[in-house]
């Protein structure tokens, strides 16, 4: 019953995104979903960076984030990485590598920025289980910070100019390697906040092709969420409003992993209890959960819901799960019923005869369901 739901469940995004709470990247991110329309997760369940960044291209209009298994890419490297950042900037999209970190803290540290993988340089988003204590977050933020740190400190060349239409994507020179980031230890100065938002102000960030990031200019009114009401439908619109927006902001964030979508897991009430805890003493980092419904239960909870074992079910079809216990429920069920914000969808848009159609109209039952949902 609607009425029984915790505030979240009918705000709208681009409220949602002005709460004191929201860290920088929750609120570009529920921005950017109010501006797009739309709260669909493409999970790029593919085998070569080839596939990967072709649907990326070509899905990426109809998302909000990309998820990705690095480990599962056969030719991963960081010039894929670097080929998918560019494509993500250039279609607005964010970069979500579902590494499900769950090892002591030093060790997640190092899997997090180093090795062939590197993700704490190209996805601004991982998802973290629990299993091993709170300590993992803590562990994690102070290496997302070492890593924005670094980055601050670096001087970026942005890729320009991009694709054009039917152009060949081919890839670009081997970069220089950048040195490793030293971890530091989480001191209070070293946050993913910096004080102008903790402030309650927005970033508004300014980019050109060569630039030293982040230049994190005092806020413009213009960021706050009223203003990115949008029309999908305009086509001049939507480009003002995505500019507006400004580019993707180098944070990083977790998605906390409190429930599983596959049957018989072993995830309790009272683990799943105890991730919410963890996650609201790392407000700054912790994005939301990975849960089948949200879990937002104290009033000032704003985490957001990612929800995974989603597929459009034709009522009299038993197209319920696969046969290794992956379980789905339709998007109305989970956005409308259960109050998750962003559906993760893979097989049911990958193994479609026409992926952008399929995407289309998982993007458009996730949305309708989310519209209707803040009406109630
Ligand atoms: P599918 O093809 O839509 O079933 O893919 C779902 C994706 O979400 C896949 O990459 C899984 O690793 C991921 N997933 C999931 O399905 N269920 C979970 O509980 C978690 C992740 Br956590």
């Amino acid at each position: 019953m609607a009425e029984n739901k915790h505030p979240s469940f009918r705000l709208s995004f681009s409220a949602r995104a002005s709460s004191p709470s929201c860290s920088t990247l929750a609120s570009y991110l529920l921005n950017l979903m109010t501006i797009k329309q739309t709260n669909l997760c493409l999970s790029a369940d593919v085998n070569s960076t080839s596939e990967l960044l072709k649907i990326a291209e070509e899905l990426g209009d109809t998302i909000c984030v990309l998820k990705t298994h690095a480990d599962i890419i056969s030719d991963f490297t960081e010039r894929s990485a670097t080929q998918l950042r560019e494509i993500a900037s250039r279609k607005h999209f964010l970069i979500f590598e579902d590494r499900k970190f769950a090892d002591i803290g030093s060790t997640v540290q190092k899997q997090y920025i180093s090795g062939p993988l590197s993700i704490a340089k190209w996805a601004e988003i991982v998802t973290v289980h629990l299993f091993s204590g709170p300590g993992i977050l803590t562990a994690l933020e102070g290496a997302a910070s070492s890593a924005i740190s670094q980055y601050n400190m670096t001087v970026h060349t942005e890729i320009s100019g991009g694709f054009t239409e039917g152009q060949q994507m081919e890839f670009e020179p081997e970069p220089e390697p950048e040195p490793e980031p030293e971890i530091e230890p989480l001191h209070d100065e070293i946050r993913t906040k910096p004080d102008w938002l903790r402030q309650g102000r927005k970033p508004s960030i300014v980019s050109i092709s060569t630039t030293i990031s982040t230049r994190s200019e005092p806020m413009s009114p213009q960021t706050s969420g009223q203003m990115f009401q949008s029309n999908r439908n305009q086509k001049g619109y939507l480009k003002e409003a995505l500019d507006r927006l400004g580019p993707i902001p180098y944070f990083r964030s977790a998605l906390v992993l409190a429930q599983m979508s596959s049957k018989g897991n072993f995830f309790t009430k009272e683990y799943t209890e105890n991730c919410v805890k963890s996650a609201r003493n790392h407000q700054d980092f912790v994005l939301g959960f990975i849960s089948q419904r949200s879990l937002n239960s104290e009033p000032d909870d704003n985490f957001l819901t990612f929800t995974p074992g989603v597929k459009l079910i034709e009522p009299d079809s038993n197209e319920r799960g696969d046969s290794l216990d992956q379980q789905y429920r339709n998007p109305a069920q989970v956005i409308g019923n259960d109050g998750a914000d962003v559906i993760i969808v893979g097989r049911g848009i990958l193994q479609a005869s026409d992926q952008l159609e399929a995407a289309e109209r998982y993007r458009k039952a996730a949305w309708d369901a989310y519209e209707v949902r803040i009406m109630k």
